[in-house]
């Protein structure tokens, strides 16, 4: 496709599409008709995946996952069809910037954050290896709000990506499943019958994935609540107007909005609702496409592979049982056996408060036949295993990841210390009944979108060292090792780096107002706010560094900027606390005439997948400081390794095996590892401890406590200050002393700019391995069982 192509399929598109003549078109116009264009580029390649997957009869992989957190579609599909520079051309013949059109694209956040970015790396993978598969979510109306911050303080609005056209999706009108709640089990010949009382609709929408050189698309597949009745006809005669559309507002509640919550489930009815309502829909549909194509139900193991992401979709275990049992006839015992070699499940995480456990009284109200049929699947454990009781139903509860482990034929773990962990933890039980079930597949995140799309300054840097093959096989990254005694090279790695930092330094001033050195460090912790993942530690440290600067001013300090980004569950009050604290410091710091050219710090606000993309490749350092042994994995970590940026961190999640990877000198390693943790705990008074022997972090802490951020009103902070001198759960006083040391470690190194990025450009030659195409091929090899529908010539 040439430019003018490309650019008179876009004016076709604006005129006869969108019914805009080009003079009064708005960048939104410009944004759907080039979002137009591209789409049909996708769209025979799509088509042609179906039927070969048809024809082949390939075993389908089905990812069944509460959250996808696809951000801004339209440059991944450009990029991924090659159309990059096309695009540009066209653009600039039309007279706009392309990046002013891309810009313009809703970023979707229809997911939390780690877990839901990870299914929507995984699903471009398995488009571009050409694997057949699905996303199975919810269409979320409201995807995570959106985060401002007022005095400091972090407020919430609605989030609307909707509100605007959406480009890529493909309303199913005509694939709808009836999806019932509640009710009663009534016995017919014999058989069990669930007759539930209330109902809503589950509709398909459509959006193709496509995946890189566009051999292959898959589906994001998408449900959407629609109620059965659209209103009550004699209410509304009647004159009762809201009455009337009762059921269908009651309905649509179910896809409304996203739970922002991801530490604490609080058993909420319409959580289980969402769970079951598109887990059940998804099912269905599967089964409909498998029995259009085969009528032995004994073949749907070699046909089928559902992975549950996380235990959001767990009911699926019941669920599949009850249409095989139930309404298809099969034996009960087969039909848990059947379910169970379709069915594998991933856990996220350890923390005990964020397991779902659903009351038995919930359930048994909302799914009182899933609730028989959860005994039937307990028993039928307990006689397979009679020496020990390793149950879903305990206490009251159902234990979904019990429940998911029973009826899963796999248990995977997403990083190797976490899979250990999950085998000594929370599944000991049942790994020593199942020694063979729980296996590691550590987490990967797409090159596509996280260097190619993101970074196409090192992108082009690579390409133009070692040919374009890193691409789809990022391992090549390796051949870079090779160019890094050229100086020529360095210099150009460290030209690319310089270009994503002025870029940001240009983009942080136009929209927060505030003035940064691109020569400066840039120190970057952007994830979710968790007392796990220490953002405290963080902002303790910088107030020590600033509390020193001022000692001493006319010493050589290497200049940062600490970097901020991430939202905290709206009911999380201590994560709400650390934000205010991180903002309270930024101002102090940032003002005083002194320390700032040293030091400053921004929390950037309303962090997402976009601006993901905006700051890691302008990251010189990145931030993964989690008390070992609480992150499962991380993925932020690898997509900075790859963009040239060293970790601090913790032996904690991947960060154990990127270490491994990039070589230990190119790692800034602190604090203690999980053992560590364990035993310091058992102390009691680790905290107080921690403080005495360390006059920094003693001062530190009062700083906190006093109001020196919080000008007038002593006792604003003084919540953290308490928790971390008493109970101190997640160890950041035990750490502080490790990490300032590890701290002035990277300042030494990045004094040498030379060094620092050769090392920089070492950790990008050796994070190869950490790509979600070889994540997926890992979960082919050892879960699923099946591999690519095309070779790698396209056949
Ligand atoms: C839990 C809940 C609880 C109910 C309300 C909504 C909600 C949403 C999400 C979650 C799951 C949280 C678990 C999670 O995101 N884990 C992260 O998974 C990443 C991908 O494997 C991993 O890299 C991170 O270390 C891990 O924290």
């Amino acid at each position: 496709m040439t430019s003018s192509d490309l650019r008179d399929s876009i004016l076709h598109h604006l005129k006869y599409s969108l019914g805009k003549d080009a003079a009064h078109a708005v960048t939104q116009d410009w944004r759907m008709a080039l979002s137009l264009a591209v789409r049909d580029r996708i769209t025979d390649p799509w088509f042609d995946a179906t039927r070969t997957a048809y024809a082949g009869q390939n075993k389908r992989v089905y990812y069944l996952s509460m959250e996808f957190l696809i951000g801004r579609l339209l440059q991944d599909a450009i990029v991924n069809l090659g159309l990059l520079e096309t695009a540009h051309e066209a653009f600039t013949d039309l007279g706009l910037p392309l990046d002013t059109v891309l810009s313009n694209e809703p970023d979707a956040a229809l997911g939390n954050g780690g877990l839901g970015r990870l299914a929507a790396c995984f699903i471009e993978s398995l488009s571009s290896l050409a694997v057949p598969a699905m996303g199975y979510g919810i269409r979320y109306e409201h995807g995570l709000f959106k985060q401002s911050f007022v005095q400091g303080r972090q407020i919430e609005a609605p989030e609307d990506w909707l509100q605007q056209t959406h480009a890529w999706e493909f309303e199913r009108p005509e694939s709808t499943y009836h999806i019932g709640f509640g009710g009663r089990v009534v016995q017919k010949d014999g058989r069990s019958v669930w007759e539930p009382e209330d109902g809503l609709i589950a509709q398909a929408y459509d959006t193709p994935v496509i995946g890189w050189k566009g051999r292959w698309a898959n589906t994001l597949r998408l449900w959407s609540a629609k109620p059965t009745q659209i209103f009550d006809l004699d209410r509304f005669n009647s004159g009762d107007y809201i009455a009337a559309s009762a059921p269908e507002t009651l309905a649509r509640t179910i896809s409304r909005v996203l739970y922002p919550d991801d530490t604490t489930p609080q058993g909420k009815e319409l959580r289980l609702k969402q769970e079951f309502f598109f887990t059940a829909a998804s099912l269905r549909d599967a089964l409909r496409r498998f029995e259009s194509e085969y009528d032995d139900l004994h073949l749907l193991p070699q046909k089928v592979a559902f992975q549950l992401n996380d235990t959001h979709p767990a009911i699926a275990g019941p669920e599949l049982v009850r249409l095989l049992h139930d309404e298809r006839g099969l034996p009960m015992d087969e039909a848990i056996a059947t379910a169970r070699g379709c069915l594998a499940y991933t856990n996220h995480t350890l923390l005990p408060e964020a397991l779902e456990r659903w009351p038995v009284e919930l359930m048994g109200r909302l799914l009182p036949r899933h609730l028989q049929i959860i005994e039937r699947i307990d028993a039928a454990h307990a006689a397979e295993k009679p020496d020990r009781r390793a149950n879903a139903l305990e206490d009251g509860e159902v234990k979904m990841g019990e429940l998911a482990f029973i009826m899963g034929h796999k248990v995977n773990g997403v990083s190797a210390l976490h899979t250990d962990l999950m085998k000594q933890t929370v599944f000991k039980e049942l790994h020593r009944l199942h020694p063979d079930r729980i296996i590691n597949q550590t987490n990967g995140v797409t090159p596509r979108r996280w260097v190619l799309g993101a970074n196409p300054r090192l992108s082009t840097l690579i390409t133009d060292a070692i040919g374009d093959g890193w691409v789809g096989d990022l391992e090549q990254l390796s051949g870079l090792e090779t160019h890094l005694d050229d100086a020529g090279f360095l210099d150009r790695f460290a030209a690319a780096k310089r270009g994503n930092k002025t870029d940001l330094v240009d983009w942080v001033q136009r929209n927060q107002g505030i003035a940064l050195d691109p020569d400066a460090m840039f120190d970057v912790q952007i994830k979710r706010i968790h007392e796990y993942k220490r953002q405290h530690l963080n902002i303790l440290e910088a107030i020590a560094l600033w509390q020193e600067i001022r000692d001493n001013p006319n010493a050589d300090w290497t200049p940062r900027v600490k970097i901020f980004g991430g939202k905290a569950a709206p009911g999380y009050v201590f994560a709400k606390e650390i934000i205010h604290l991180i903002n309270d410091v930024a101002a102090v710091l940032n003002a005083d005439p002194v320390t700032s050219k040293y030091l400053k710090v921004v929390f950037l606000p309303n962090y997402n997948v976009t601006l993901a993309e905006r700051l890691i490749p302008a990251s010189d350092l990145s931030e993964q400081i989690s008390t070992a042994g609480k992150e499962a994995s991380g993925t932020g970590n690898m997509k900075f390794a790859l963009n040239g940026a060293p970790t601090i961190g913790t032996l904690d999640g991947a960060n154990v095996e990127i270490r491994e990877h990039v070589g230990t000198d190119n790692f800034f390693l602190f604090g203690m590892t999980a053992p560590e943790v364990d035993a310091r705990r058992e102390l009691g008074d680790h905290a107080a401890q921690a403080i005495a022997a360390d006059p920094r972090l003693a001062r530190a802490l009062d700083a906190v406590r006093d109001d020196t951020f919080a000008p007038g009103d002593p006792g604003r902070h003084a919540g953290i200050a308490e928790n971390l001198s008493g109970h101190d759960y997640f160890v950041v006083c035990s750490d502080f002393t490790d990490y300032w040391r590890a701290q002035r470690e990277v300042d030494a190194a990045y004094a040498d700019q030379g060094g620092w990025m050769r090392m920089a450009a070492l950790n990008t030659a050796r994070s190869g391995w950490f790509s979600s195409d070889r994540s997926m091929r890992g979960y082919l090899a050892d879960i699923w069982r099946t591999g690519p529908a095309l070779g790698a010539d396209g056949e």
